[in-house]
């Protein structure tokens, strides 16, 4: 069985979901072979080191409950978000999260999948697409690596701020994939079963590219009390209730 979730927004702001997380990984996933984070894990992630952060023993406890899971033997992999794009070597080093690209083939042998965090195809929104480009390059992550972690924390909370109140401002299209650019992605990718979280708009959407039709699951964001997870079994996926 695999499992799949995104867009957990980790923080202390939200101990509900932290609590749910520890228990999902504690006890549903546990049974499974492998487990798929699609992005959002965390609401904020100013570098690795965070995870020592003497102030703050909130990452260091999730760090050490995934561990406790890939040691169980689970596979545990990863693709990064908007919010959790530093998550780096050191992070996957200490949970034993598998790092993958953005986005990835999942090749079965009944099915096979395309994984996404998703955020790639809000093309509609000129301004996050330039953040996006300009946070994946590797020299400005060099140089925002090399601040102290002190002022990433502030730096990483002035840019949350920032795009509350951006979206309050952005219509609903501009927060959604954009129709054209997830066609030629569903083209591109042979048509596979898409996967994806980012636009916290969980629904399943049926397209014919082609002449083909090509299913597309978004993936809902985690709450207080609730949170979901999709379930492959081998024969169909399903959407499960975490409460
Ligand atoms: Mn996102």
């Amino acid at each position: 069985m695999i499992l799949f979730i995104s867009d957990l927004h980790l923080s202390p702001q939200t101990p509900g979901v932290k609590r749910m997380f520890l228990d999902f990984l504690g006890n549903r996933a546990r049974s499974a072979e492998q487990l798929f984070i699609l992005g959002d894990l965390f609401e904020a992630w100013p570098g690795d080191d965070c995870i020592d952060d003497p102030e703050d023993g909130f990452n260091l406890a999730i760090v050490d409950a995934l561990r406790q899971l890939t040691d169980a033997g689970v596979a545990v992999a990863l693709i990064h978000g908007n919010r959790d794009f530093l998550l780096g070597e050191a992070f996957a080093a200490r949970s034993g999260v598998r790092l993958l690209p953005d986005p990835y083939v999942l090749s079965l042998p009944a099915w096979q999948f395309v994984l996404s965090h998703g955020d790639a195809l809000c093309t509609d929104d000129h301004d996050y697409q330039a953040f996006r480009t300009q946070v994946r390059n590797s020299a400005w992550r060099t140089a925002f690596l090399a601040k102290p972690l002190s002022e990433r924390k502030a730096i990483a909370n002035a840019l949350r701020q920032k795009s509350e109140s951006a979206k309050k401002d952005k219509t609903q299209y501009l927060m959604d994939v954009n129709p054209g650019a997830t066609e030629d992605f569903l083209r591109e990718h042979g048509y596979a079963t898409f996967i994806h979280g980012h636009t916290h708009q969980p629904a399943t959407h049926d397209h014919i590219v082609d002449g083909i039709h090509v299913e597309r699951w978004v993936m809902a964001d985690w709450h207080e009390a609730i949170g979901e997870c999709l379930c492959w079994d081998g024969e169909t996926l399903t959407r499960e209730l975490l409460t």
